[in-house]
């Protein structure tokens, strides 16, 4: 890390593109008349020295993949990090800033992740950010561990972020900073906008505890810069300081005033998330000698002095490539393997390693999903495997991976400890780091700890993977608590989010295979912890017809009744048909391991799956009906369930909710009646 950091003194300049960041915010939020103007007023002096003077990054290439990582965890904010991208010299003109929060603007409301215009990751909902940016960390701390050579610090860069009281209250940032202390994220530095103020009042109201304690016993690296918010030769000192720690993940605490400098709304609440108004920004520009006749202003020496970020990325990722060069003649193996996984490539061919489990066994898709993971894994270094304590149930740690921690960069395999939420968060930081890819397993029934990251991974496209096992009353014992009912169909609720429930081992393979080549959007696999029958794909459909989304297992001519299930429930749907057919009602199965793929299919294909003369239908799935009728229709049939579970063992749990063949051959009688 380029530790040499001069300790510039503030100038009549910087002040003066302190005063137009601020002004840009507060003109921008004025025009769309909505919008937070407060936390950038505040922070304009620190984010501005970070940009101007300590940031790795090229405007011209948002891409590089040496650059430092900038992370605006008060998304709400969003003006503050518009302001700089535009300052200095991103594909963000001042029409876009006038635009904020219009209708397909680049200036939505808060961030939304935009590689092209350098915006790192979606932030709005509190905590996210700062989590994402602990995953970000890890990457960097793995990346470099594992393409650095000697004399080639090819993966150099630091995550910066500015996070609001908000963002330390939420639970999921809690957890997420725990973790960093625990792996000692040194290129992590986190500035705190210390401002007393939420959107109900003070933070006495609800937040008294010692903040900077707090991280100290996370063991972060913590300084407390008092003052204003703007005595930048104390912040930069803070700032310098944080290049020479060399353990611990930084925390500047920064004393700030909301809307600095407003004459009436400074720490005020209501300036976090209303226009300042006309006549206060008259005031408050007139108090920083601004003329209040200039809208949108942008003083030339401003842009000139902030644009040069423009040549200075340039010239450092013009040197970054030299080294690269270099470094791809010296060590041409991990070099080319930086450009494949740059460009998204794939090291191998999965479909070589996949393995195939045997007709005649029983396994649980957890186990297969493991088997897969031991077979693919040692293939794909760049991909980080991990579990929320729940390892030897999730089947996430594949044979040989070693964990990551403090003094074992190499590992493969994060432990997250108890802390579901920032898995998922931390896990999209990862996903985005542009060279590695993370998945990670809790239970099903946990996922509702993880929906805030998954969310925010489904809307902004992280290629994360989401392992969730134990996905059903077939749990057994450990009862309701345990037992997922509403969270298949909560997930499936979630746009752009793939939702697998593979039906056998090898289904689970497929499943693999298929989210490790797919990189549009989160991936979530969703397994069993009871076995399951190998299904026969000769006597069947091959189940690489699992990239369809939906497939015919077991073709009939002329259907009398369709047969739709998912995971655990395929092998019930099999059985049922083959006890109508000895009736000689003739059942054909589907197999719909991801509803959202199938969607995506032809209207032709669909009509092939699912016949649209064939009313008769019965839905067999372990979980609720939601969703169900779109395939079943009308007259369909629906067997799952509209409570919640019990505790028991699995096999009773499946019989008293009725979720068997015999009822499953009953509910087929019924629909063709
Ligand atoms: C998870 C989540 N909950 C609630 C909100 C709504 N919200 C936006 S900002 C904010 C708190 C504002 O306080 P702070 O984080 O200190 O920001 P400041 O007002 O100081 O800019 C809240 C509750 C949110 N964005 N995300
Ligand atoms: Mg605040």
């Amino acid at each position: 890390m380029s530790k040499s950091v001069k300790n510039p003194i503030f100038t009549e300049l910087d002040e003066l593109c302190v005063q137009t960041i601020r002004f840009l915010a507060v003109d921008a939020v004025q025009k769309a008349n909505s919008g937070h103007p407060g936390m950038p007023m505040g922070m304009a002096s620190a984010a501005f020295v970070l940009w101007d003077r300590y940031l790795k990054h090229n405007p011209a290439n948002p891409g590089w993949h040496n650059r430092d990582r900038f992370v605006l965890s008060a998304g709400h904010g969003s003006m503050l990090l518009y302001s700089l991208l535009h300052l200095s010299g991103y594909r963000l003109s001042l029409d876009d800033l006038k635009n904020f929060r219009q209708w397909a603007s680049k200036t939505p409301g808060h961030p939304e992740r935009d590689p092209q215009c350098g915006v790192e990751v979606t932030t709005g909902p509190l905590g996210q950010g700062i989590s994402n940016a602990v995953g970000m960390a890890i990457a960097e701390k793995y990346l470099a561990n594992y393409f650095n050579r000697d004399g080639f610090p090819i993966i150099d860069y630091s995550t910066y972020v500015i996070a609001s009281d908000g963002d330390l209250q939420e639970g999921v940032a809690s957890e997420a900073c725990s973790l960093a202390g625990h792996l000692g994220l040194d290129n992590l530095i986190v500035i705190y906008d210390d401002n007393y103020i939420t959107i109900d009042g003070s933070t006495e109201l609800a937040f008294t505890e010692d903040r900077a304690g707090r991280f100290k016993a996370y063991g972060w690296y913590v300084q407390e810069v008092s003052g204003d918010g703007n005595d930048m030769s104390a912040f930069e000192k803070a700032m310098n300081n944080t290049k020479n720690e060399k353990k611990r993940p930084c925390l500047i605490k920064l004393r700030t005033h909301i809307a600095y400098g407003s004459p009436n709304k400074q720490d005020t609440a209501e300036s976090h998330g209303t226009p300042l108004g006309e006549d206060e920004i008259k005031l408050t520009k007139e108090r920083f000698g601004w003329d209040p006749q200039k809208s949108f202003y942008v003083p030339d020496e401003v842009l000139t002095h902030m644009r040069k970020a423009v040549d200075k990325g340039k010239e450092q990722e013009a040197t970054w490539n030299k080294m690269f060069d270099k470094y791809a003649k010296k060590y041409p193996e991990p070099a080319q393997q930086f450009l494949d996984a740059a460009a998204g490539k794939l090291p191998v061919n999965l479909d070589e390693f996949l393995p195939n489990f045997e007709v005649g066994s029983s396994v649980a898709t957890r186990k297969a999903s493991g088997k897969t993971l031991d077979a693919l894994m040692p293939k794909l270094p760049l991909v980080l495997g991990g579990s929320a304590d729940l390892t030897p149930s999730n089947n996430t740690r594949f044979a040989g991976a070693k964990a990551f921690q403090k003094d074992a960069r190499d590992g493969r395999y994060i432990h997250y400890g108890i802390r579901e939420h920032a898995m998922g968060a931390i896990m999209n930081g990862i996903s985005v780091s542009g060279l590695t890819r993370a998945y990670g397993g809790t239970f099903l029934v946990f996922s509702d700890y993880m929906r805030g990251a998954i969310r925010v991974a489904a809307f902004s496209k992280y290629p994360t993977i989401f392992v969730f096992t134990h996905d059903s009353i077939g749990v057994g014992e450990d009862g309701p608590t345990h037992q997922p009912v509403e969270q298949l169909a909560a997930l499936r609720a979630i746009p752009n989010l793939l939702v697998f429930r593979p039906a056998d081992a090898n289904e689970t393979a497929a499943a693999w295979q298929f989210a490790l080549q797919y990189r549009e959007g989160p991936v979530t696999l969703l397994l069993t912890r009871q076995g399951l029958p190998v299904i026969d794909q000769s006597k069947y459909a091959s189940a690489a017809n699992l990239s369809k989304g939906a497939y015919v297992l077991l073709e009939v001519d002329k259907p009398d009744v369709l047969l739709l299930a998912s995971g655990s429930e395929i092998s019930v749907a099999l059985c049922a048909a083959e006890g109508l057919s000895k009736e000689g009602i003739k059942a054909q199965v589907v197999s719909m391991p991801c509803w959202e793929l199938f969607e995506k299919q032809s209207q032709q294909y669909k009509d092939s799956v699912l016949p649209p003369n064939v009313k008769a239908r019965v839905g067999i799935e372990a979980g609720v009906e939601l969703g169900w009728h779109k395939y079943l229709g009308d007259k369909g049939v629906f067997i799952g369930l509209s409570r919640f579970g019990a505790s028991a063992p699995a096999k009773t749990c499946f019989e008293k909710f009725g979720i068997t063949v015999e009822n499953a051959v009953k509910a087929a009688k019924k629909a063709m009646s």
